[in-house]
């Protein structure tokens, strides 16, 4: 049978389209305020996202610790563009899925570590939270899409995770899932999708110091729509790789094929490390639209972190790091 995928993913029209109706919405949203028109729109909205962070048992754990080694010289995203554009296709494959979102129960939430293990266990979020050291880290955040945003992670490195879970000697991969449930992420029913979202990183990545398990944004828990309780932060490559609100760590010697590579493996890759002599494609790196300020700026390889992980890569010529 021949399956036709829609190309709703495939069109950076699309995503052009989305941004600009965003930035459209924003300008009106600003135009009401000056006018004293959202005044009661805006409290609800408070109340809601105070009650929120009542309900969260970890909400009590942050502000959290900064670590000066992980500064950015760009200017910090506004908290309220960070949390009202995003990328979670489980909840839309368009930037306003904040609200969507909400549907998720982050509460029980269980992490499964398994594989290539000493010894297989599963964890409840507020205990692994217990047992990691948080910290909060400024880091470039850069879509393949082209447009980039400066965020305050908090969470703890993932090297600290590969170190709880004890893999064997054999493990080469650690393999990252999202959660999989059709009655609260609508998303999942788009059966052309390679459900559950996978990703994956080879062990020397995963033990970067980079490598970052993100549990707080903005110095409170993250909220769902940036992927709570926990997402990944590889900040060298490109959005898409960074994984939202993770189930399951699996340990392997085998290379996964991750989400966007099984649709499109001539555009997305496994490594996806952020080049910007290497275009999409269908679009041009060279540069990212910085959407706190609007401003076009230079594409850096890497993202500018070549120093911490240039060295992983320095025998791996041959293969299509940048895509
Ligand atoms: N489970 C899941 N994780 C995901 C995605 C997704 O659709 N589903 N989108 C990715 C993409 S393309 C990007 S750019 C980032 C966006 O993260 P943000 O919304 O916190 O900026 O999440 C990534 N992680
Ligand atoms: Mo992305």
């Amino acid at each position: 049978m021949l399956i036709k995928i829609p190309k709703g993913w495939e069109l950076p029209e699309s995503m052009v389209t989305s941004e600009s109706n965003y930035l459209n919405r924003r300008s009106i949203l600003q135009g009401m305020a000056s006018a004293g028109l959202i005044a009661s729109i805006g409290s609800a909205a408070t109340f809601r996202h105070a009650f929120a962070d009542t309900m969260d048992p970890s909400a009590k754990l942050y502000p959290v610790p900064r670590n000066d080694r992980y500064t950015v010289e760009r200017p910090l995203t506004p908290e309220k563009i960070a949390t009202t554009y995003n990328n979670f296709y489980e909840f839309g494959s368009h930037k306003e899925i904040s609200e969507a979102a909400q549907a998720l129960k982050i509460r029980p939430w269980t992490v499964k570590i398994d594989g290539m293990v000493e010894k297989e266990m599963e964890i409840g979020i507020d205990d692994l939270l217990a047992k990691m050291p948080l910290e909060e880290r400024y880091y470039r955040h850069r879509c393949v899409e082209a447009w980039s945003m400066v965020v305050p992670w908090s969470g703890f490195a993932l090297k600290e995770l590969v170190k709880l879970a004890a893999p064997t000697s054999g493990a080469k991969y650690l393999v990252m899932q999202t959660f999989e449930d059709k009655s609260v992420a609508p998303g999942q029913k788009q059966f052309w999708y390679p459900w559950p979202y996978t990703e994956g990183l080879t062990m020397e990545e995963a033990t970067n110091d980079l490598a970052f398990m993100v549990t707080g944004l903005y110095g409170k828990p993250v909220p769902k729509q940036n992927g709570a309780p926990l997402r990944l932060a590889t900040p060298w490559k490109y959005g898409f790789k960074q994984v939202k609100s993770i189930v399951r760590f699996t340990f392997t010697d085998k290379r996964p094929i991750t989400f966007w590579e099984k649709l499109n493996s001539d555009e997305y890759g496994f490594w996806a490390n952020i080049n910007p002599e290497v275009n999409h494609p269908r679009w041009s790196q060279a540069t990212e639209r910085d959407i706190g300020t609007g401003e076009r700026l230079p594409t850096v390889i890497y993202n500018g972190y070549g120093e911490f992980v240039a060295d992983i890569y320095k025998d791996m010529k041959d293969q299509k790091l940048f895509m």
